[in-house]
């Protein structure tokens, strides 16, 4: 009996909720990424607090009702998925390409949205420095960023001396992915050695020129160094008019890349190239690898992969720079300025 007076009285609760006092709309609407910035990945997240509604309709679509996730389109931007937890919350997911999410940045900022992607609080930092890497920690991949970043509150701590400003530009490559564009004749491997490097179909490869048209990026993991790697279409064909227009545009990556990487077969003639040589297909030689050749691979059998991987990871940060003892004002390092 006492049981049913019991549930009784808890459904009466139930069919009787008590008053909600509504809670204030949080002023001034702001957003975040909470995704990472300025790396591509299949979808980012964009949160939005405040009054939604209004949000929502200065961008350009009708806010979903609360509890709902619903597909709309931010004109100009992109399509993508609406979600509303909570009256004063949404989460917008759209495709995470860094052009897109510029765009929604864009977009939310021309609406009069403010931007807060102030850092976190960290109760459990003893100190500014440790705090600001936890932040940059939840940024960054690469396990040679993660080191380095971690070692840097105890130098800090222990006063050691600022890195020079040479130093600290190139351990901004920790932090800013730097661009690799791999260029060279058709049909001699290019795209079977971003596959073999990302360890994975990332580019089609077939036994004839010509086989990649628009270059294809990939984020790499190089010798514990994150890279943005393009893998151009070949340099000596000129078939169509689309493949020359490919080509073009893979002359703007290469003028604004921080590493050009000039791929030939590792059979062929000395090139002339400022750029860093890799001799492809070397299982396919008979002897030694070719003088000209800065480093011999062969992306079939993996044979001087470990070491090509180093090399570049050397010409874009030194191995001096990584070793420097010094303290880094990581929080300060900006990318490179390179057209877009
Ligand atoms: N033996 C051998 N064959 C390779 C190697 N790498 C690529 N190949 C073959 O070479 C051919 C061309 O490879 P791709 O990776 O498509 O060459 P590519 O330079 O990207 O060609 P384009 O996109 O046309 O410029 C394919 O048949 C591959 O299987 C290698 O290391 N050894
Ligand atoms: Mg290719």
């Amino acid at each position: 009996m006492r049981t049913i007076q019991t549930r009784e009285h808890a459904l009466k609760q139930v069919v009787d909720p008590p008053t909600l006092v509504p809670c204030p709309v949080p002023s001034p609407t702001s957003f975040a990424q909470r995704s990472t910035t300025g790396i591509a990945s299949a979808v980012a997240v964009f949160e939005v607090v405040g009054d939604v509604d209004a949000a929502c309709e200065a961008i350009g679509f009708q806010a979903p009702t609360v509890g709902r996730a619903a597909l709309r389109t931010v004109p100009g931007v992109d399509t993508l998925l609406a979600i509303r937890p909570s009256v004063h919350v949404l989460l917008l997911t759209p495709h995470g390409g860094v052009q897109v999410c510029r765009s929604l940045m864009r977009a939310l900022l021309d609406a009069g949205i403010e931007r807060t992607d102030a850092d976190p609080c960290w109760p459990e930092a003893a100190d500014e420095i440790e705090a600001r890497m936890l932040t940059a920690l939840g940024r960054v991949r690469g396990e040679r960023a993660i080191t380095h970043l971690l070692s840097q509150p105890e130098r800090w701590a222990a006063g050691a001396a600022r890195v020079p400003d040479d130093v600290a530009a190139e351990l901004s490559r920790l932090l800013h992915p730097p661009l690799v564009v791999a260029t060279g004749p058709a049909n001699v491997g290019k795209s079977s050695l971003a596959n073999a490097l990302a360890g994975r179909t990332v580019a089609r490869v077939a036994d004839r020129p010509g086989v990649t048209r628009d270059a294809v990026a990939v984020d790499l993991e190089l010798d514990g160094l994150l890279v943005r790697w393009l893998d151009a279409p070949g340099v000596d064909l000129a078939e169509d008019e689309v493949l020359v227009e490919a080509q073009a545009l893979a002359r703007e990556a290469i003028a604004a890349a921080d590493l050009i990487l000039w791929c030939q077969d590792a059979g062929s003639h000395a090139p002339d190239t400022e750029a860093l040589r890799i001799a492809m297909r070397a299982d396919l030689l008979d002897g030694p690898p070719p003088s000209w050749a800065d480093v011999a691979i062969s992306a079939t059998t993996g044979a001087g992969l470990e070491d090509f991987t180093r090399m570049v990871r050397q010409r874009l940060i030194s191995d001096s720079a990584l070793a420097h003892p010094g303290s880094w004002a990581f929080w300060e390092a900006t990318p490179e300025t390179r057209p877009s």
